[in-house]
């Protein structure tokens, strides 16, 4: 059994990815939250040895560092056979792009902006929001004609990896009644055995 060390932070859906893709897989971990309110050449040297772009979450297995929420993601899925989807793998690669660029940047920045800041300009509100609300349009649309998860039947790291950000509707200031098919697969993905919030998992 490889010895599993997660470095995160209770505020980043990026490592509430990692954390419940661990947590669903039932690996074994240790989690070591890393305070990001620190300057990042004052953090713990530990962790900055293996944090290669200074940001969390960093998986490190058998002292071998993994950055990067979708890459760990994609290792963890191939090294357990498990999360993996019942579609062509491509698909799942193409899943964890999209999201890294549609989602991360609307939903994590609009929460950033209108929870943890009180400076952004409202032009700029408006713009992330508007791009939130095409990229809830975009998953609404794809599970019209779905019932379950992205890749099939069973929870895969394409679902883990775009809900992430979706559950904090409240810090991100967005409703989602008008997304039915969201509120559903987020359902879903809430009775997975397992799951949990992100600051259920985080701390
Ligand atoms: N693309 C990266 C993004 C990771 C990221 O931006 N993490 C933020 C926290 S949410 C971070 O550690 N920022 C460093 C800092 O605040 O100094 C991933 O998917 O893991």
């Amino acid at each position: 059994m490889p010895r599993l060390v997660l470095y995160g932070n209770r505020e980043s859906g990026y490592s509430y990815k990692v954390k419940l893709a661990l947590t669903l897989l039932g690996l074994e971990h240790e989690y070591r939250p890393v305070d990001l309110t620190i300057a990042r050449n004052h953090r713990p040297p530990e962790f900055r040895e293996v944090s290669r772009y200074g940001e969390v979450p960093v998986l490190v297995t058998d002292g071998e560092a993994l950055v990067q929420s979708n890459a760990i993601l994609m290792h963890l899925a191939r090294t357990t056979g498990q999360l993996r989807g019942e579609c062509d793998p491509d698909r799942t690669v193409e899943w964890l792009f999209w999201e890294a660029n549609r989602i991360t940047f609307s939903i994590s920045n609009l929460r950033f902006a209108r929870y943890f800041t009180n400076d952004t300009s409202p032009d700029v509100i408006a713009w992330l929001e508007s791009r939130a609300r095409a990229d809830l349009d975009r998953l609404d649309e794809e599970f019209r004609t779905k019932d379950a998860f992205l890749l099939g039947s069973t929870i895969s790291v394409a679902d883990i990896a775009c809900c992430s950000y979706l559950f904090w509707p409240e810090q991100t200031g967005i409703d989602y009644s008008a997304w039915r098919n969201v509120r559903a697969w987020l359902d879903r993905i809430r009775a997975v055995p397992g799951w949990a919030p992100p600051y259920g998992l985080l701390g």
